[in-house]
């Protein structure tokens, strides 16, 4: 959407601009005097601007009655540390909590205004990669619609993820500039300001205190965003930091005319929080990345002290009043910058010290992957931050003389526990560190949970035995199910009243609505508008016709070998090979989509995409197929992308190899919004299935166990390929470059790969995967089966709610409820 497709402004002069409410003059007195422009020559823009600071007077007053009341009742706080917050847009949740969507679309419209299409101008705030950082916002959705004091801590990333454009079907990566027209969501506070240091060196000072001289330091300055709940109930912070040299100009440089040399401070300090590294899987590893930690985390935790102690006085009793929440071990580094205030700052003991700090944590993890596992060098991590260092030796003295007294604690187990890899070169393991300095360690679902427990963590686990505990994710229903879907949201509504948009629990209520004929006829008319409107969206953004009537087939999310893209391709592939050669046989007109982006490193995920993009363009230009088959892969995947497509689509995509996805969380948004699962019993997907019924979910494939019995007895994917024509003659037909006739030895190499090393064991689940695909067009074509399955799916997954979620964490991990 260009500006200048947007309906202009009226014509009149200001001041008979027709404001026929009192909104619409308030937006309007808001545009002169905060935006500076008349109605003449706004621009969208500037009404965006001037709806939102408009909006924002009655979220702030909100905001501080809710921090007023946390303040007055002494109330626990829960503090969300997370490197990511993929929040996507704000306008349209926040006018949709507070319940005046309606007021002001019809507001703007009196000046001329489409609010549909300001909404589509916000930038999505991309400050993160994917599933963690969604959940992230999710979580912080959910904590201030339960009416829960809480901050989330981030980085307020200049460029955010970045922008994916397709060049003739390869991946290109472009900076994502979101604060480029200002972020009237922010607000800057200058006075909470911190002191960040890194390097230097310790020395020691008079009985036996510590002193810490950085070589460097930056300043972290806060900029806060409101985090308005379900029926502006709440309105909780985001508190993301922004670095700033202390000394932004070196003067005496400047004058003596080294003009770089006077700046150098002011690029490095910027440096730090300039962009989100865009890797979801493997660790960056790199110095910047734990100076991104370290920085985040300190400030963070300076914060929380420093609240700590002007409102209660006694550091003592912080775990009181303070939950610290680590997602994933990217602030783990927290767990020791609390044990350095404690003690150093502080004066407690350092058992005092680590009592409390282990009371204020919960660590919760989400992956298995053992490549996705951080860990830093050990000289890096001592250069970096040498005071640190010293504490997690101590920390780890303290852990192994604890492992060492347990029975059935041996040598190996110990050297699994310590907070130091010593196998080869010297790592400090993260994940250790987090897991020994919180009181509860979480997975993301009920089968990954149980993995942690038998692998990665299965020593940590021997030794604090009811530390693990399982907090399936969620999702919040406003923005997934409500905001994105509301011809479904009103029909939902007219079936069993509005209860459910306060509990996503009393969706139940719809299950009988499924063996109703005339509302299976509506709900069926709700998917098929959605579609229609996608269709046009394709149809504008690239040019492809899609037919509306058939199954839209879809899989959407970060592009990764375990997601298994490639599985969803080849059978696309070979289902394509199917139609030609049997054009007499009835086949179910299918769209398949795929999108999503890959890390800007990783080869085989970007030569994935150039394949689906391929793919597509030889299916799509096919007389024979015509309508029967039509594949897209639509560029730049974010939050708003996927708020367009989900509510459109028939059957949801969730095949990894079972045990590798921790939880997903997509797979949850599709189902709310009466999408069928095709999936493997992995994550959350078998938490699905136990909700929404066998019978109303497609399942197929290995289970983990059996991945984990055939990679331990020598499985091949050569034998299985050699045992399955359909198969063969896909991966054949992509080997021998079918689909790359510019460059036929494209795809050799990847498909060499499922011959010789097949770990994600694409091959072994192949016909599992096809048959189940058979099924669906089975299904498909029953419209009263499909139908009825399709209600019981969004009837049954309000236990999906993040609202759930964040109870059980809220009861169960931080005492706040
Ligand atoms: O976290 C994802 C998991 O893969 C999903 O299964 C799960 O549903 C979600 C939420 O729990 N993990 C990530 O998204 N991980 C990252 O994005 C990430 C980012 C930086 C570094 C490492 C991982």
């Amino acid at each position: 959407m260009t500006d200048s497709q947007i309906a202009a402004p009226p014509t009149a002069p200001a001041a008979t601009v027709p404001a026929s409410t009192a909104l619409a003059s308030a937006i309007v007195d808001t545009l002169v005097h905060r935006i500076g422009k008349d109605a003449q020559a706004a621009r969208p823009h500037d009404w965006l601007a001037a709806t939102i600071f408009t909006l924002r007077n009655e979220i702030i007053e909100r905001w501080m009655e809710s921090t007023k009341a946390a303040h007055a009742a002494g109330a626990k706080r829960v503090y969300y540390l997370s490197l990511e917050f993929l929040i996507g847009r704000l306008l349209r949740d926040a006018l949709s909590n507070l319940r005046h969507d309606d007021e002001v679309a019809e507001a703007l419209a009196t000046l001329g205004v489409d609010l549909a299409q300001i909404e589509e101008i916000e930038p999505d705030a991309a400050l993160g990669n994917g599933g963690l950082g969604r959940l992230a916002a999710c979580f912080m959705e959910s904590l201030a619609s339960l009416d829960l004091p809480a901050y989330g801590y981030g980085i307020r990333y200049v460029n955010g993820m970045f922008r994916q454009r397709l060049d003739d079907g390869w991946q290109m990566e472009l900076p994502e500039n979101w604060l480029a027209h200002g972020n009237p969501w922010e607000f800057e506070r200058r006075e909470s300001a911190y002191f960040v240091g890194f390097g230097g060196e310790v020395t020691s000072a008079a009985e036996g205190r510590v002193h810490w001289s950085p070589a460097e330091a930056v300043e972290a300055v806060a900029f806060d965003t409101p985090m308005v709940g379900w029926r502006g109930k709440r309105v909780n912070t985001l508190r993301l930091w922004n670095a700033r040299a202390f000394d932004p100009i070196k003067l005496d440089q400047f004058n003596a005319g080294d003009f770089k040399g006077a700046l150098d401070g002011q690029l490095r300090a910027e440096t730090l929080t300039r962009v989100l590294y865009p890797n979801d899987s493997t660790p960056a590893g790199q110095e910047l990345r734990l100076r991104q930690e370290y920085f985040f985390s300190s400030a963070s935790i300076q914060d929380i002290v420093r609240r700590h102690v002007q409102y209660f006085g006694d550091i003592r009793t912080l775990a009181d009043k303070a939950a610290i929440q680590l997602n994933d071990t990217h602030p783990a580094v927290a767990v020791a910058e609390l044990m350095r205030i404690l003690t150093d700052f502080h004066e407690l003991p350092f058992d005092v010290a680590w009592d409390i700090t282990r009371a204020t944590f919960g660590y919760t993890n989400h992956t298995l992957l053992p490549e996705a596992l951080e860990s830093w060098p050990l000289p890096l991590f001592e250069r970096l931050l040498p005071r640190h260092m010293q504490i997690v030796y101590a920390i780890n003295a303290k852990l192994l003389r604890e492992a060492s007294k347990v029975e059935g604690i041996d040598g190996r187990a110990i050297a699994a526990i310590s907070l130091i890899d010593e196998g080869g070169e010297r790592r400090v393991r993260m994940a250790n560190l987090a897991f020994a300095g919180s009181h509860s360690v979480n997975g993301v679902a009920a089968l990954h949970t149980e993995l942690m427990k038998k692998t990665v963590f299965a020593d940590l686990h021997r030794l604090y035995p009811d530390r693990i505990n399982n907090k399936t994710n969620g999702i919040t229903p406003r923005r997934w199910l409500q905001q994105c879907n509301p011809g479904l949201t009103a029909l939902l509504g007219e079936a069993i009243g509005p209860d459910f948009q306060d509990d996503a629990a009393k969706l139940t209520a719809l299950v009988p609505f499924a063996d109703d004929a005339s509302f299976r006829e509506r709900f069926a008319a709700v998917k098929r508008s959605n579609k229609v409107t996608l269709s046009t969206y394709i149809k504008e953004s690239m040019g492809l016709t899609l037919d509306p009537d058939a199954i839209f087939d879809i899989q959407i999310k970060r592009i990764h070998e375990y997601k298994r893209q490639l599985l969803g391709i080849i059978e696309t592939v070979a289902l394509y090979d199917q139609i030609r050669s049997h054009p007499e046989r009835r086949w179910t007109p299918r769209v398949k989509l795929f999108a999503g982006k890959a890390a800007s490193s990783y080869h085989n995920a970007k030569l994935i995409i150039k394949l689906a993009n391929d793919v597509a363009k030889r299916i799509n230009a096919d007389p024979a197929i015509g309508d029967l088959l039509k594949v897209a892969f639509v560029p730049n995947y974010n939050v708003s992308m996927a708020e367009r497509i989900i509510p459109a689509a028939d059957l949801s995509e969730q095949i990894s190899t079972a045990g590798m996805e921790a939880s997903g969380t997509g797979n949850m948004k599709f189902a709310l919004n009466g999408a069928l699962t095709i999936g493997t019993l992995d994550g959350a997907n078998i938490e699905i299935k136990d909700h929404v019924g066998d019978d109303n979910i497609f399942i197929f494939g290995l289970t983990a166990d059996e991945v984990a019995e055939k990679r331990a007895g020598g499985y091949r994917g050569r034998d299985v390929i050699a045992g399955s024509a359909e198969l063969a003659q896909a991966v054949n037909a992509i080997a021998s470059g079918v689909f790359s006739p510019d460059d036929p030895s494209r795809y050799k190499g990847l498909m060499d790969g499922l011959y010789d090393h097949d770990w994600f064991m694409l091959a072994a689940d192949f016909d599992a995967y096809a048959a189940a695909q058979r099924d669906v067009d089975a299904k498909w074509n029953d419209a009263d089966s499909w139908g009825r399955s399709a209600i019981l799916n969004v009837a049954n997954m309000g236990w999906f709610s993040s609202d759930r979620t964040i109870g059980e964490y809220a009861k169960q991990i931080w005492g706040v409820m």
